[in-house]
């Protein structure tokens, strides 16, 4: 069985480590952060991101995964992902065996696929999205790279969601929306108009927020 790694020991990680558990795949080495977090679901601490090279010098054929989550339209798992890649690390789709994923469904290197989740046919996402726990994305949709769908997202058919969006927990697209690059939907918010503009959009419909906070 091959190795694996997970980057971070937060709740994200909890949830990918979970469901490599569940997988049965890989045989997880442990994780990587910045401090020891402890034992999390029985899986040690490896050291911080220093140790990445000798871990992967040691486990030529290791895998990793990106356990860092993604709140804000600002994160950190683009330089994480080149830290990896530039290490040698292969980054395999993950997908929860409780999730419901359509046959002709394409993945992108790094991307998960939650526990709960449906992916209709047609839909193609980038790599390193998060596809959350209990997120519906609908036919014929595409995702571009390092989306996170927050947890009972819903995308109508048809939709098309730029890089690095941040769709936070419980919003909504309808139909043939699309959303471009560096846009953040905030909570509960419904989108019905195509974003063209990047930005935090807040509400039902959907506006560009006056305030910076955002419950994601
Ligand atoms: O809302 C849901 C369902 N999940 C959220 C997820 C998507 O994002 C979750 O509730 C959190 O809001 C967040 O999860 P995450 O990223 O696990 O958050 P946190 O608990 O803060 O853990 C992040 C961990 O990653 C921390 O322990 C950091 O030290 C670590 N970390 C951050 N940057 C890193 C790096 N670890 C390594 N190895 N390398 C990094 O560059």
């Amino acid at each position: 069985m091959d190795k694996i790694i997970v980057i971070g020991g937060g709740g994200h990680a909890k949830i990918i480590i979970n469901l490599l558990q569940k997988l049965k795949k890989y045989s997880i080495l442990g994780y990587v952060d910045r401090a020891d977090k402890g034992d999390i679901l029985g899986v040690g601490y490896l050291g911080n991101d220093d140790g990445l090279s000798h871990i992967k010098s040691q486990n030529p054929r290791c895998h990793a995964v990106i356990g860092v989550g993604q709140v804000d339209i600002k994160n950190n798992r683009r330089e994480i992902h080149q830290r990896l890649v530039r290490l040698g690390f292969d980054l395999p789709t993950l997908i929860s065996p409780d999730a419901i994923v359509a046959s002709d469904v394409k993945l992108g290197q790094g991307s998960v696929v939650i526990e709960g989740a449906i992916i209709q046919p047609g839909t193609v996402i980038g790599h390193c999205a998060i596809i959350n726990t209990g997120v519906c994305i609908d036919h014929d949709c595409r995702l571009g790279d390092f989306v996170h769908m927050a947890p009972g997202t819903v995308l109508s058919g048809g939709v098309e969601v730029g890089d690095d969006v941040m769709i936070c927990t419980g919003a909504v697209v309808i139909q043939c929306r699309k959303i471009c690059s560096q846009c953040l939907i905030g909570a509960g918010a419904t989108v019905v108009d195509d974003l063209t503009q990047p930005g935090k959009y807040l509400g039902t419909p959907a506006r560009i927020g006056l305030h910076e906070k955002i419950l994601a």
